[in-house]
């Protein structure tokens, strides 16, 4: 019942975007990314580049000077809250601190008007497209793969991975109320509070910034939103038999069903308003962070990624599926924060995110949409340079570490620039997979501080450059590029 009703829906929302396409072309772009990966930045410092002609060589309809007009717009889902670029960007700018994390969704559009590159259109009239674009919490982008799971399959995937080493001891107080846990019996909310809460704990364990851990779900329960403590959030995975009948009221059975509510109310809307409607989709990843943590971090990272492609172009017959309309048809995966490496590692820091999600992309069938990876920083907050050291030059990068940070015992105070060796990302792609890069064999970690952003100079009138960023106008160029041809 749902399900036709979400497709009726859908159908006429898709129906609505063509008709008003007809008059005004839009793009809605997706930024999708797990949580951290850098998506809000992403778009602050899309919409700063473009709307202050930002220097974007790669991207040619600004560098040819075509772009005649850039501005926000009013965005067309009356539901949906606006994205707080201002306020972002204010952050960024004056107070040179990052965005915080975002908690609930929001949207923004941007109009480009532009001169059409061949002399035909132009006659006609200039050319203008809308940019839809949407942020919201990383957490979230972990649940779609969940529509099309049932219980028995969440549930036993779950409980292998808190099995895993790297995990038992973070999932320790989970598994141990497991081991004693009858499914058969009545349930009552106590206990299955006290469950819910010891696997809502472990998750939130694995994601702290030593582990890095992705494949996470539900992303609920790290970003409960206004759901917190709903029975739709209270539930945990319990060790069930596919295909068993569980009797009414048995932690089995509640369990069970919370777990299709929570997909009904969280879960199907978010997919249904959101990723069905999209046309190009920039996926961000720091893969950086997952390689820092060791290699397990990275194959985690790879399950995740592979996970979440795959609900790009899910296959007709799932329930996904079956409400695409429209279907994708760019997909760019960026590896960000490439600003905490030397130019010369960006190359191996794409290879090794390319090798990430290559089998993913084979597998998802993506014919008849494009794909490529690019290494990218969408606000560059180092520079690069130099330092001699016994006769010998050796690359490193330059920026303000975040206050507190720390470099080998050193403790920044958050207004000291400083030079950073970033190390070397490993050539051989297959062996970060493997064993990740070992301290002390000369595959020191790349050394993490995280960095404030940039201070912005200003040019002899007074006038702000606009935000340095590595690639942005390639990922741009791929983007939107032929929109504005
Ligand atoms: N140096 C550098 N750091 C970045 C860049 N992009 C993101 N970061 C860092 O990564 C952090 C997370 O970036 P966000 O854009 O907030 O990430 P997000 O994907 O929106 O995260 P959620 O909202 O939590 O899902 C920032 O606070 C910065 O510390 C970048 O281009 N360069
Ligand atoms: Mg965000």
């Amino acid at each position: 019942m749902t399900s036709l009703a979400d497709e009726a829906r859908i159908a006429l929302d898709n129906l609505a975007d063509r008709g008003a396409g007809l008059f005004h072309p839009t793009v809605r772009l997706g930024v999708a990314g797990l949580s951290r990966a850098g998506k809000t930045v992403f778009i602050t410092s899309l919409i700063h580049n473009l709307l202050h002609g930002g220097r974007l060589p790669l991207f040619e309809a600004q560098s040819s000077g075509r772009i005649k007009r850039t501005y926000l717009e009013e965005q067309p889902d009356d539901a949906v809250p606006r994205f707080q670029y201002e306020e972002h960007i204010r952050a960024v700018l004056e107070d040179r601190v990052w965005p915080q994390s975002t908690r609930a969704i929001s949207e923004l559009r941007l109009t480009i008007e532009y001169e059409s590159a061949s002399g035909w259109s132009r006659f006609f009239s200039p050319g203008k497209l809308s940019l839809d674009i949407v942020d919201y919490p990383g957490e979230w982008l972990l649940d779609l793969p969940l529509i099309d799971k049932d219980y028995a399959t969440f549930s036993r995937e779950s409980i292998e991975r808190a099995r895993l080493p790297s995990r038992a001891t973070m999932a320790g107080p989970y598994l141990a109320l497991l081991a004693d846990l009858d499914i058969t019996a009545p349930a009552d909310e106590q206990t299955s509070g006290r469950l819910s809460a010891a696997f809502a704990d472990y998750l939130r364990a694995c994601r702290a910034d030593t582990t890095a851990l992705s494949t996470l779900p539900p992303g609920r329960f790290l970003m409960p939103g206004d759901l917190e403590g709903s029975p739709a959030l209270t539930f945990a995975p319990l060790p069930v038999e596919p295909n068993v009948d569980y009797a009414k009221g048995s932690f089995a059975a509640v369990h069970a069903r919370r777990y299709e509510a929570y997909k009904t109310v969280v879960v199907k809307p978010f997919f249904r308003d959101h990723f069905a409607r999209l046309d190009r989709q920039i996926l961000l990843v720091d893969a950086l962070q997952a390689i820092n943590a060791g290699p397990e971090a990275v194959r985690d990272l790879e399950t995740a990624l592979a996970d979440i492609l795959a609900c790009f172009r899910p296959g007709r017959a799932s329930w996904m599926g079956s409400l695409l309309t429209r279907r994708i048809d760019r997909i760019l995966v960026a590896a960000t924060k490439s600003d905490h490496l030397h130019r010369e590692s960006h190359q191996r820091l794409e290879n090794i995110v390319r090798r990430l999600v290559d089998d993913a992309i084979g597998r998802a069938n993506f014919s008849g949409a494009t794909t490529d990876v690019v290494a990218m920083a969408a606000i560059r907050a180092t520079r690069e340079a130099s330092v001699t050291d016994r006769g010998q030059a050796l690359p490193v990068i330059v920026g303000t570490p975040i206050a507190g940070e720390e470099i080998a015992g050193e403790r920044f105070d958050g207004e000291t620039e400083t030079a950073v060796f970033p190390g070397d990302l490993p050539t051989d792609v297959s062996r970060v997979l493997r064993e990740g890069i070992v301290p002390g064999r000369g595959l020191d970690p790349v050394t993490f501080v995280r960095f404030r952003p940039p201070r912005l100079e200003r040019t002899a009138e007074g006038l702000t450059l606009s935000l340095p960023h590595i690639r942005l106008d390639r990922a741009l160029e791929f983007l939107i590029g032929d929109k504005l041809r």
